[in-house]
């Protein structure tokens, strides 16, 4: 059998295609960012064994009591990521894998005692991930602040290669476009990326017999599957759903 490094090189090169050939064309240089982020993204993309779990969470109280919270304190609006960062932070704990890293042999697994959220930013320049740090000891309208200081500090001045290290997990989230789910890329050494699409509403039936609107929000959870599982994966979407939904989340 034919060691990875030789199997690699039975691949076909991919063309040098000269696009003027076919029609107008322009050539774009791409920014520091986006190559970078480019050679990092591939990297993980090739060496790390993604699978990614899809599910839809209820998400109706939560977003109800959102929308009381921003009614009552309209200077310290909270917008749905600074939640999924609240549940995502209460829920790590209890998952202590997701939490990890592997260690550069990959011979063991370095648990985290610390939970910083590292929060997928889209830029003029390129994708960024700035990391809010002890995201679990911070309340909600603190992890709003936060999350606004490094998107804002990721739009305009740029982040530190410090600002974007240290993550326990990453939360991805093209809610406020849409998208029903995505395969979102693991921020390795991170083990698992949350990415998360747009809110939906479904008619479900209630206790009563009859039929309610519910707030489903989409989830996709791309975990490493070296040290993670599908079933881990599967009842660690739905903790997040239950913290979510848990008001003690508010306290
Ligand atoms: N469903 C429906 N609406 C949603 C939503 C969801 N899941 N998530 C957010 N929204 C709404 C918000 O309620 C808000 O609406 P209002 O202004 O009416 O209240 C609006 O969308 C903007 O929210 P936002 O998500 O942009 O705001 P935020 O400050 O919480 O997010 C940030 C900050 C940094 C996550 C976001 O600006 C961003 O850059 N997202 C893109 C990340 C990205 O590109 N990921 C893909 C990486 S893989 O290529």
């Amino acid at each position: 059998m034919a060691d990875v490094p030789s199997y690699l090189a039975t691949l076909a090169p991919l063309p040098e295609a000269d696009f003027s050939e076919f029609g107008e064309i322009e050539v774009k240089p791409l920014s520091r960012i986006q190559q970078l982020t480019g050679a990092f993204l591939g990297r993980n993309w090739v060496i790390v064994p993604h699978v990614t779990h899809h599910d839809e969470v209820d998400v109706t109280e939560a977003e109800a009591r959102r929308h009381a919270w921003n009614k009552e304190h309209p200077d310290q609006k909270l917008t749905p990521v600074v939640l999924q960062i609240k549940a995502l932070a209460a829920v790590l704990p209890e998952f202590p894998n997701f939490n990890a890293s592997l260690s550069a042999d990959g011979k063991s697994l370095v648990l985290k005692k610390y939970v910083n959220i590292g929060v997928a930013v889209d830029t003029p320049k390129g994708l960024v991930v700035p990391v809010i740090r002890n995201a679990d000891s911070k309340s909600m309208p603190e992890l709003a602040s936060a999350l606004a200081a490094v998107a804002e500090k990721a739009r305009t001045k740029g982040l530190s290669m410090a600002e974007m290290s240290g993550s326990s997990m990453a939360i991805s989230s093209l809610g406020h476009i849409g998208g029903t789910a995505f395969t979102p890329i693991i921020n390795a050494p991170d083990v698992a990326i949350l990415g998360v699409t747009a809110l939906q509403n479904r008619p479900a039936p209630t206790q009563e017999g009859g039929i309610a609107w519910r707030k489903m929000l989409p989830l996709s959870l791309s975990y490493d599957h070296r040290v993670i599982n599908g079933a881990d994966a599967a009842r660690f979407v739905k903790a997040v759903g239950k913290k979510l939904a848990d008001p003690i989340l508010w306290e």
